[in-house]
């Protein structure tokens, strides 16, 4: 690429970087995140420690300001907070910035919506509440490591709810990250929304379903809109309400205007956090493509790693695709007999070692080994190499 190229195009990126954060306000939280992220990284940095920060969960795409309705996605924050553990276990520094109320590190073993939580505990005869004989063991080991996090001041937490918070909040710690220079890695397992109501376009208040206040006020812009609402009415589609009501007509019908969110995932390398080391995951749900689109943004945001994961088999396997090295493909060992509906077994030799799992082929349940047991030490592989690399750069010059 000639440096012309390069330069008109780093000066788009800004363009849309600083009409998207500046149109668009920052949650009320980040001067607090800001100043404990900012106290969290120093003294990391003094000790000389790796700092990854770890993005995790959903982002919702809020259709008013006073939010009553929004858009989400799947994401329960599995990868993140899992991933943020392993971290914690290979002497990482970890910042969590995480969708509020998705899993967190440690106690995530204790809130998934299927174990509840109140099945772990047991209540003695003297009416004492202790953690339930059959789960001690593992509460014990995963209670140590969670106080060992935060004696030690391992683990900052830093919750975010939107796309917007998201992306302030990232570009926020990813620039005080500039002091760890290759110490840095910047870990990106949230599920960010590609689209999002810009502020601008955004109602205030609560959008209305029927005409009941349209005459007590005027509504601003929304982007969110009544179709055709000065249309005579006669000339209107009319359809069923599905219960006793009359049809109604075409201007009832919410229609949601989305803008794409600028993709600022170049950003983090061309000014944001220049000499961390930044893995970003791609997530598919065509495994025809992931391959292919995890190549596309690699070579489109420039970053050391992607990850690409398919919704069905994210927990079985995953892809690494990285500059100069082959695709390395990490699964969960699992066997590859699969029950059939008659109850005998058989081998399925459909899964080659370079393509996605046939999710067909999986066993029914989660897999016994956790994926980022296996994923966070081969990524913390390549940090290293990382720093090694950029070592001997400065030892050159
Ligand atoms: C991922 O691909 C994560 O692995 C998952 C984890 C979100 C699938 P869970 O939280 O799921 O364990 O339930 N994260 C990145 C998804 C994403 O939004 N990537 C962007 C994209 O695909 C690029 S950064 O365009």
């Amino acid at each position: 690429m000639s440096s012309n190229t390069t330069n008109t195009s780093t000066s788009s990126y800004q363009v849309a970087e600083n009409a998207y954060f500046s149109s668009n306000p920052p949650p009320k939280a980040l001067p607090q995140h800001v100043a404990a992220a900012e106290s969290f990284i120093n003294q990391h940095a003094a000790a000389n420690r790796r700092v990854v920060l770890v993005t995790s969960g959903g982002t919702t795409v809020p259709l008013e300001k006073q939010t009553v309705r929004f858009i989400d996605n799947f994401s329960a924050g599995t990868r993140g907070a899992t991933s943020a553990e392993y971290f914690l276990e290979s002497g990482y520094a970890v910042i969590f910035l995480h969708r509020q109320f998705s899993l967190l590190p440690y106690s995530r073993h204790y809130s998934h919506s299927t174990d509840c939580f109140l099945d772990f505990l047991h209540e003695n005869p003297d009416g004492s509440v202790v953690a339930n004989p059959a789960h001690q063991d593992k509460m014990l080991r995963v209670l140590r490591k969670y106080n060992a996090a935060k004696r030690q001041n391992l683990l900052l937490m830093l919750p975010f709810v939107t796309i917007t918070d998201y992306l302030h909040e990232l570009r926020a710690v990813a620039q005080l990250m500039r002091p760890l220079g290759p110490n840095g890695l910047l870990y990106l397992a949230a599920a960010v929304s590609d689209f999002f109501v810009p502020a601008e376009r955004m109602a205030e208040h609560k959008i209305q379903s029927t005409d009941a206040t349209d005459m007590l006020k005027k509504q601003g812009p929304t982007t969110v809109t009544k179709e055709s609402r000065e249309q005579p009415q006669q000339d209107e589609e009319a359809f069923d309400n599905f219960d006793s009501s009359p049809a109604v007509p075409r201007s009832k019908r919410l229609i949601v205007d989305l803008d794409p969110v600028p993709k600022f995932l170049k950003n983090l390398v061309d000014g944001w956090a220049p000499e961390g080391m930044i893995v970003s995951f791609k997530l598919e749900t065509d495994p025809a493509i992931l391959v292919h689109k995890a190549k596309y943004s690699l070579e489109r945001y420039q970053h050391h790693l992607v990850i690409g994961n398919l919704l069905s088999t994210r927990k079985w396997e995953v892809v690494f695709v990285a500059p100069g090295h082959e695709d390395n493909w990490i699964r969960v060992p699992f066997s590859r007999r699969k029950k059939t509906i008659t109850g005998t077994e058989e081998t399925d030799q459909k899964n080659k070692e370079n393509e996605p799992l046939d999710p067909a082929t999986l066993p029914e349940g989660e897999p016994e080994i956790e994926i980022e047991g296996l994923i966070i030490p081969a990524v913390e592989e390549l940090h290293a190499k990382h720093i090694k690399t950029a070592a001997a750069r400065s030892g050159s010059k």
